[in-house]
């Protein structure tokens, strides 16, 4: 089957297409070019859902979405469905990351931890479907790491062994085995079995 992959940013479409090819190898993923819908909701389901509806209505296809950020335990789970723009209107990944570490300068470990979430959402015609992944770790005290994308120069994924390292320095491989994204696509596997 075909399916329409929502998303403008080529971090994410990257990982999908390896994420993608892991587990369903038959499955076409296309990018998406149309219109960008205004990404209003609160939560990760409700800006999952307006994306994947807006590329499902553009391309008469079934379309994907992922909502996704990172929520600090310590911070009532923000920055959430807000860290594209935690540090302001642009989405500055170094900003970002330089205000999250300065808002938990005072916390120290156990007390870092934090998830990385991605919600994925379904839409094909009528039918919605929403799935997510949660990947549990802390933040580290300071930067680390050149791959990957957003908050991952700082995250430190749970169940590694020492000296732990931030998601940046990590394989794109072994990102894609373990992350949050990997883990709402592989909860939603099962629904594509129809695409
Ligand atoms: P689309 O809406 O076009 O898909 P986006 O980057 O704007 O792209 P979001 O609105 O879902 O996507 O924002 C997600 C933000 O959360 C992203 O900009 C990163 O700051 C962070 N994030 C999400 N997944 C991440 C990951 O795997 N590693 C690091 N940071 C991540």
């Amino acid at each position: 089957g075909r399916i329409v992959l929502a998303t403008h940013n080529p971090h994410k479409v990257e990982e999908f297409h390896a994420i993608v090819a892991a587990v369903r190898p038959d499955l076409e993923v296309i990018g998406y070019d149309g219109p960008e819908p205004i990404e209003d909701g609160v939560t990760f389901t409700e800006n999952a859902l307006i994306k994947a509806r807006a590329a499902a209505a553009h391309t008469g296809l079934p379309a994907l979405a992922d909502d996704s950020g990172i929520c600090v335990d310590a911070l009532g789970g923000a920055p959430g469905a807000f860290s594209a723009y935690w540090a302001g209107h642009q989405k500055d990944a170094a900003a970002n990351t330089a205000l999250l570490l300065d808002q938990l300068s005072d916390i120290a470990d156990p007390r870092r931890t934090a998830q990385f979430v991605s919600v994925i959402a379904l839409v094909d015609g009528e039918t919605e479907h929403v799935v997510e992944g949660v990947w549990p770790g802390r933040l580290a005290t300071e930067a680390a790491g050149e791959g990957g994308f957003g908050y991952d120069p700082v995250f430190v994924p749970d169940g590694q062994p020492e000296p732990a390292r931030t998601v940046a320095e990590w394989s794109a491989a072994e990102k894609n085995a373990a992350s949050h994204r990997a883990r709402a696509f592989v909860a939603l596997t099962e629904l594509l079995r129809s695409l």
